[in-house]
């Protein structure tokens, strides 16, 4: 059998995009159960949650800036945020299960993927701060990472 050169192209491209999105599949999450992917995107907000206490405290001199506490809590906030719209692709709304976790999410997906990624700038922008040890735009750059979180729970998060 022979094959025009138009066939191999046009084979090519659907190999390609058949091999992105299963890429993309595994990538986005390994959640495979609406309970999975509940559990997996409350762990990683929890898990911010648990770096940005510290960070509070050091924000508001309540303990020292320790660099190494600083470092940490902050890369672990950027991680975080890195995952975290990925973390709310399983649409869960009809699963039963009760979660702070508000429709709107998947009605206005572009939206709070907007604000996901105005956290991982902020996140950023936290974790250059605290790695360049400069306490003063360590502050500034956590009331904008706190600023982001509130914006996207004023509108995605049951009160
Ligand atoms: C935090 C935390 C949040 C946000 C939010 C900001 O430290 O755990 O959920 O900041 O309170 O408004």
């Amino acid at each position: 059998m022979t094959i025009s050169r138009k066939m191999m192209v046009a084979l090519a491209g659907v190999a390609t995009f058949a091999g992105a999105a299963m890429v993309q599949s595994t990538a986005a999450t390994a959640a495979d159960t609406a309970a999975e992917a509940i559990a997996e995107r409350q762990a990683l907000l929890k898990s911010m949650g648990d770096s940005m206490r510290p960070l509070s405290g050091i924000a508001r001199g309540r303990v020292d800036a320790d660099k190494a506490v600083m470092t940490r809590h902050a890369n672990n906030v950027a991680a975080k945020a890195r995952g975290l719209a990925a973390s709310f692709n399983k649409d869960t709304r009809s699963s039963g299960i009760a979660s702070d976790a508000l429709p709107a999410i998947w009605t206005s997906k572009a939206d709070f993927n907007r604000k996901s990624a105005a956290l991982v700038t902020a996140s950023g922008r936290l974790q250059a701060a605290a790695n360049a040890g400069d306490v003063a735009s360590f502050r500034t750059a956590l009331g904008a990472v706190g600023q982001t979180c509130k914006e996207c729970h004023d509108s995605y998060r049951a009160k």
